[in-house]
């Protein structure tokens, strides 16, 4: 079962979507890529959450390690993203149980200027299959959106996701705004995403910072009670 996890993630570093994509490792050319992997996984009944977490975030993380030593570029950052949201787009029905409870409704997006989406859209999809009614508004979003549909939507959490240190400082800026429009205390704010940290949430006024998905089930499971 680890060699699925190996595979899935040495095909996610060598950007190779599917069997007919070359990518960039020659000795996988003509063999299985993330999509064939992914489904193959999900029949041999693998957890899509160890998928998640065993092959998907360490597969990417890697990426990330080979970008900062220069050694890929922006392109090859692109085409490991694209695999992971085709393996994303096929683990997320298996991660949304039926008839759950709502825990209510949560407002989610990456805000303005930060086009990074793939933690966000796995964080969107595991709080949705327990139980949160999320919508999500994508990336780079401008805060007075995210506040209008707090209003519309009368939501009781707000998830903010950035990846750059320069956009983390959109996040203090939205909370100022709820204040400012008075609908702060209508929702839990949650953030997340690399640079962020609780120092961080704690000094921009935000309720929650979690690391990761399951990090934010818990504590906002504590928050609700
Ligand atoms: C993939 C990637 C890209 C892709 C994004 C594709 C996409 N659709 O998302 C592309 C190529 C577009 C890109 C562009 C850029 N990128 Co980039 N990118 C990355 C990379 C390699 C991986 C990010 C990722 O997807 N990780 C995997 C996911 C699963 O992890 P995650 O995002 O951290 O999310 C997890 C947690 O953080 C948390 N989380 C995230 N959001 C939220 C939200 C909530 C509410 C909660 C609770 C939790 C949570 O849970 C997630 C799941 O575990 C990182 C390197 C890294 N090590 O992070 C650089 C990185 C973030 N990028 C970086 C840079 C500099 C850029 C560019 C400025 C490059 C350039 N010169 O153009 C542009 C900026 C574009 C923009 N305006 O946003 C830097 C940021 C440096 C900094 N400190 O500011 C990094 C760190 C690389 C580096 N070391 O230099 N990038």
């Amino acid at each position: 079962m680890s060699d699925f996890f190996e595979e899935i993630k040495r095909n996610i570093i060598a950007g190779k979507v599917d069997q007919e994509d070359e990518g960039f490792d020659g000795d996988l050319a003509g063999k299985p890529g993330v999509i064939e992997l992914v489904n193959q996984a999900v029949d041999e009944n693998v957890s899509p959450t160890d998928i998640l977490n065993k092959a998907l975030t360490p597969g990417m993380e890697e990426v990330g390690r080979k970008y900062e030593e220069g050694e890929y570029t922006i392109a090859d950052m692109l085409a490991s993203a694209e695999c992971v949201s085709e393996a994303t787009n096929i683990l997320k029905p298996l991660l949304l149980k039926e008839d759950v409870q709502s825990k209510g409704k949560f407002i989610m997006a990456t805000v303005e200027g930060d086009l990074h989406d793939i933690g966000k859209n796995i964080v969107s999809t595991i709080l949705q299959g327990s139980g949160y009614e999320v919508e999500d508004l994508g990336t780079s979003v401008k805060a007075d959106k995210i506040v209008n549909k707090l209003k519309e939507t009368n939501a009781n959490f707000v998830g903010l996701s950035a990846l750059l240190t320069t956009t983390m400082e959109r996040m203090g800026e939205i909370i100022e705004l709820m204040e400012k429009e008075g609908v702060r205390d209508q929702a839990t704010v949650c953030i997340g995403g690399a640079p962020t940290s609780e120092d961080f949430a704690k000094k921009i006024g935000a309720d929650v910072y979690a690391k990761d998905a399951f990090d934010a089930l818990g504590k906002l499971e504590k928050t609700a009670g």
